[in-house]
């Protein structure tokens, strides 16, 4: 009998048990031996990338950027940039992935462009200039100060004074990103154009970036003083509460119009980017998924990222989400990206195999970040080698990405594989033993666990299709929940303890432990199983 889908009702068009692969091309491989990865060093790679089983790659940005905020500032949303290679190369990726039932999704950058592009260059150089609106200009207060209190991400006020015409431009990033004004309907119109560049070249649709800050107050107000700052860990951005910088309501109306440019083509979608709050709980997402076009659209669920590596939090948190969702609502769950600690540094490696089995085995889209398959962990940079524009301009709080931003360790050898010339960033010193080429050739390495992890959810209806029900442990170490689809029952039981066991309360036929245990037997600390249940 066909798979059928769990939730009839579901209009979406995510693929079933979508596994998507987080690609920082900076730093996969680099082909021309320039230190830097780019397009033809990931075609090098999509034979892994199939092997590995993964649906999908999503590709941070390689358009055409001066490269201040590593590909985030795009100076032509309809190039790409020559360290990545050329247009054509794109085209060949889309092409040679597809071979390979490999969907290629490109990152959208549409909150700001680079102050390079030439839409910002038109609208810099006059008050009159049909492009003016496009960004977001204001004249200086009656103090010659900025337009209101509002931060940039990255440090300092939001505002950049430009005196050629005498007023503010806005930059919720760095001075280099001016936000470009979403309230402009030509504004949104090129946006969409761009996407319809991409999407009729074939690629499967966008990671949406930054879409929290599409949307203002219309009228500038203040952002308001946040109580809970703490200057000795937090970022100075988070010294106010972002109620007008960010997150306002237009933000539903600018997604659907988006959402009706993936309705236009088959088969398209995306997945947004929305940080809410500093540490954003299940509810928002729960929230948001109420206000878009949940056919074509999926906020990734960032809740987990900031969860201490417990039970209890684990559980919480998930089933929270899960109780919560609508059966048309796809979930995606992330355990890492190019902008947060490594899942193996903030988990430490002996929960690795026990994160690998529980994110993929949860229901909707798994997306993994390039090197967590294998075991990466963050690396220590040093001052001389910073690359991050957060390091450069909030330094000394370690609130740096370049730790998570290393290059992939494909094999042993001089630069783990990575390039024949000194790269971009050092390479971690575990390469040695945590590489591809290593784990490849070893049966029990974390990268076969990934590869056996994700055969299942492709192969197991539970998990691809399946419904998602909590499963009560009443046991403080261990998370278990229920899978059932497709006639198949499977429990997932992950022990989080570091260093106890603890008795499996569930009878079933092993399917997978992540320590290769005999059924019937306690759980080993940091083991997880799946169990069919008859
Ligand atoms: O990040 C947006 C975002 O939410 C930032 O606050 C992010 O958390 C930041 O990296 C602080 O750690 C997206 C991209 O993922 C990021 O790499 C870009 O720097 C940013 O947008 C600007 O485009
Ligand atoms: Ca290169």
């Amino acid at each position: 009998m066909p798979l059928s889908r769990q939730n009839t009702t579901n209009q979406s068009r995510f693929p079933d048990g979508l596994v998507v692969y987080q690609i920082y091309p900076r730093s996969f491989k680099d082909s021309n031996n320039d230190g830097i990865g780019d397009l033809k060093g990931i075609i090098s790679k999509l034979d892994y990338l199939a092997d590995l089983g993964v649906n999908a790659i999503w590709l941070c940005p390689v358009y055409s950027s001066p490269m201040i905020d590593g590909g985030y500032d795009v100076s032509d949303y309809e190039n790409v940039d020559p360290t990545f290679g050329s247009l054509k190369d794109l085209d060949t990726l889309i092409a040679q992935a597809a071979r390979r039932n490999i969907q290629v999704l490109l990152d959208i950058v549409a909150n700001h462009t680079s102050d390079k592009h030439a839409w910002f260059i038109e609208s810099r150089s006059s008050l009159d200039n049909p492009k003016r609106n496009w960004y977001v200009w204001k004249d200086p207060t009656d103090s010659s100060s900025e337009p209101n209190n509002w931060l940039s991400v990255f440090g300092g006020p939001a505002w950049e004074y430009d005196p050629h015409t005498k007023q503010y431009y806005l930059h919720s990033f760095a001075k280099q990103q001016p936000d470009l004004n979403w309230q402009n309907p030509e504004v949104r119109q090129a946006m969409k154009n761009a996407m319809r560049f991409w999407l009729d070249r074939g690629i499967a649709g966008f990671r949406m970036d930054a879409v929290d800050w599409y949307a203002k107050d219309a009228s500038l107000r203040d952002d308001l003083p946040n109580p809970a700052y703490n200057p000795s860990i937090d970022s100075p951005y988070n010294m106010l509460l972002h109620r007008h910088s960010k997150g306002q309501k237009e933000i539903y109306k600018y997604l659907q119009e988006l959402s009706d440019v993936l309705l236009a083509y088959p088969d398209r979608y995306m997945l947004i980017e929305a940080h809410f709050d500093t540490l954003p709980g299940p509810q928002q997402f729960v929230d948001f998924y109420r206000k878009i076009d949940t056919r074509v659209a999926a906020p990734f669920n960032f809740s987990n990222l900031y969860l201490p590596w417990e039970a209890k939090r684990f559980e919480t948190c998930i089933n929270t989400f899960q109780s919560r969702l609508r059966p048309q609502d796809t979930p995606v769950y992330v355990s890492g990206s190019h902008d947060r600690t490594r899942l193996a540094t903030r988990f430490g490696m002996g929960a690795t195999r026990a994160a690998a089995m529980l994110f993929l085995t949860l229901p909707g889209i798994a997306v993994i970040y390039n090197g967590e398959e294998i075991g990466m962990e963050n690396v220590q940079i040093n001052t001389t080698s910073t690359q991050d524009i957060i390091e450069r301009s909030i330094t000394g709080r370690g609130q740096g990405r370049d730790g998570e931003r290393t290059p992939m360790q494909w094999s042993s050898s001089r630069n783990a594989g990575f390039s024949d010339h000194t790269p971009w960033l050092p390479i971690s010193s575990n390469y040695l033993t945590t590489n591809v080429q290593t784990e490849e050739s070893q049966p029990d390495s974390l990268l076969n666990l990934y590869r056996q992890l994700i055969n299942l959810r492709h192969t197991s209806p539970a998990i691809k299709i399946g419904t998602y029900q909590p499963l009560p442990t009443n046991h403080a170490d261990l998370f278990a929940y229920l899978r059932i689809g497709g006639q198949q029952k499977l429990t997932v039981i992950i022990n989080f303890s570091r260093s106890k066991s603890a008795p499996c309360p569930i009878v079933g036929e092993m399917l997978l432990s992540t320590h290769s245990s005999q059924v019937n037997t306690p759980l080993q600390p940091l083991e997880g199983r799946i169990l069919q249940i008859p």
